[in-house]
């Protein structure tokens, strides 16, 4: 299948600014330059950055060239598309640090292959006077079709900066940029960056003729069949960095999806084939209940983003929360697992079990406490403790670190040896 029946059949093309045209110069180049961006306002991605990069890397695999692009320039500016209010201007520090991460975070994405070059347009836009930027570039923009962009127009009754007005402008000379030193020729980007790829295409035109060949293509906004937003948990988005959404979590999380969209999601973010996701579809379809599609999904995405070992880890801590045998985790595995749940601080002295449930508040009274635990609703590191006398010792595992108590069924906290 050529890239672009690919991604019409993984319902990843929302515009295109000339869907004949871009057929017709793959065919003939066989091999394009393409980009798409990002801006340093943060220090990590997400998942909802996965989808557009995901395709980049679909068209390296089949032989195209991506340009990965850091917007350490314009992420000093602040892109007005998908917000509602004016943004505030981070410092120069941060927008640097965060440019420093993303490239880190790409280049493990991408790096391991040949054939990617990643960009920061800091290099280029941070060169240009002002006097150049108005007449080289601002004489090339009609303020009226400025303002009739959706991401400007829908701004007006609120306001907009200047700066923020000007965004459009910078995206559009990275475009210029990149098409006249690298020769790209199409920008992709999410639906929210149709004005700006759009922008960029009639600079280029205007700028070097009405024949060249230059094209843009968005990806749908991700929807899901419950009518939330995707790629938000209660703990906030889920990001690509480690720190900031642990393997396991992030695994749990593709886990997790409904059957409704575990299909969609296989074609956005795996590099699984139609036959193969053909026949995931059919196991929802038929065995629902065994999540085999689910699981899969976590599998492809959680080894993509992550790497072998933190799937294998993610694997083993699931395993081990599903039978309740938390004791063979490792303490790093413990605070994987456990790490956003309640956690309570403990002494490393071995504490009676009673003591032990009222200090740490997790029951209100000693009463109480002695109730639950001749009623065996309390669980100690993965064993049931029903003696009331039990002496709790947290240096038995965990590297001492960590006691993992649960109240009933499915309350766990997570005690941290002060
Ligand atoms: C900057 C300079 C360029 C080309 C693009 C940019 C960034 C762009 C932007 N992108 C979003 C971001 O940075 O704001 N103006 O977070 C997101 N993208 C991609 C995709 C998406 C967009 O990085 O829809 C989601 O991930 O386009 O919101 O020369």
């Amino acid at each position: 299948m050529d890239i672009l029946t690919d991604l019409t059949w993984r319902g990843a093309i929302n515009q295109q600014t000339d869907a004949d045209g871009l057929a017709k110069w793959i065919e003939e180049q066989k091999s394009i330059s393409l980009y798409c961006g990002v801006d340093a306002t943060g220090d990590s991605m997400h998942i909802g950055h996965l989808i557009p990069f995901m395709i980049m890397k679909r068209f390296q695999l089949a032989g195209h060239h991506p340009y990965i692009l850091i917007g350490g320039a314009t992420g000093a500016i602040g892109d007005p598309s998908g917000r509602n209010s004016e943004r505030t201007l981070q410092t120069m520090e941060d927008v640097n640090r965060n440019a420093a991460s993303l490239t880190s975070q790409m280049k493990k994405l991408f790096g391991k292959d040949a054939n990617v070059t990643m960009v920061n347009n800091y290099d280029w836009l941070s060169k240009i006077s002002l006097l150049d930027f108005l007449r080289d570039f601002g004489k090339n923009f009609n303020v009226n079709t400025m303002l009739a962009k959706d991401v400007v127009a829908s701004r007006l009754e609120v306001g907009i900066s200047y700066t923020e007005f000007t965004y459009q402008i910078l995206q559009s000379i990275d475009f210029l940029h990149l098409h006249k030193h690298h020769h790209v020729s199409l920008q992709i980007g999410g639906s929210d960056q149709w004005g700006n790829i759009t922008a960029g295409t009639d600079l280029i035109r205007k700028v070097l003729g009405s024949e060249e060949k230059v094209f843009g293509l968005t990806i749908p906004l991700m929807l899901k069949a419950d009518g939330t937003k995707f790629g938000k948990t209660a703990g906030g988005a889920v990001w690509l960095d480690a720190e900031k959404t642990s393997p396991f979590e992030f695994y749990q999380f593709w886990l997790n999806q409904d059957d409704r969209d575990v299909v969609k999601y296989l074609k956005y973010f795996t590099f699984l084939d139609k036959e193969e996701i053909d026949a995931l579809e059919q196991e929802v379809a038929t065995q629902p209940e065994k999540r085999v599609a689910q699981r899969r999904l976590a599998e492809e995405v959680t080894r993509f983003v992550h790497s072998d070992e933190d799937l294998a880890e993610a694997q083993k801590i699931t395993a081990a929360l599903f039978t309740g045998a938390i004791q063979d985790l490792t303490a790093s595995e413990i605070k994987q697992a456990f790490g956003k749940m309640p956690t309570v601080d403990i002494t490393a002295e071995p504490t009676n079990v009673v003591e032990l449930l009222v200090a740490t508040k997790i029951e209100a009274s000693k009463r109480q406490a002695r109730e639950d635990v001749t009623n065996g609703a309390i669980t100690i590191n993965g064993e049931r403790v029903t003696d009331v006398a039990a002496l709790i010792d947290p240096s038995a595992h965990f590297d001492g670190e960590f006691v993992v108590i649960r109240r009933g069924k499915k309350k766990y906290f997570l005690g941290k040896v002060q």
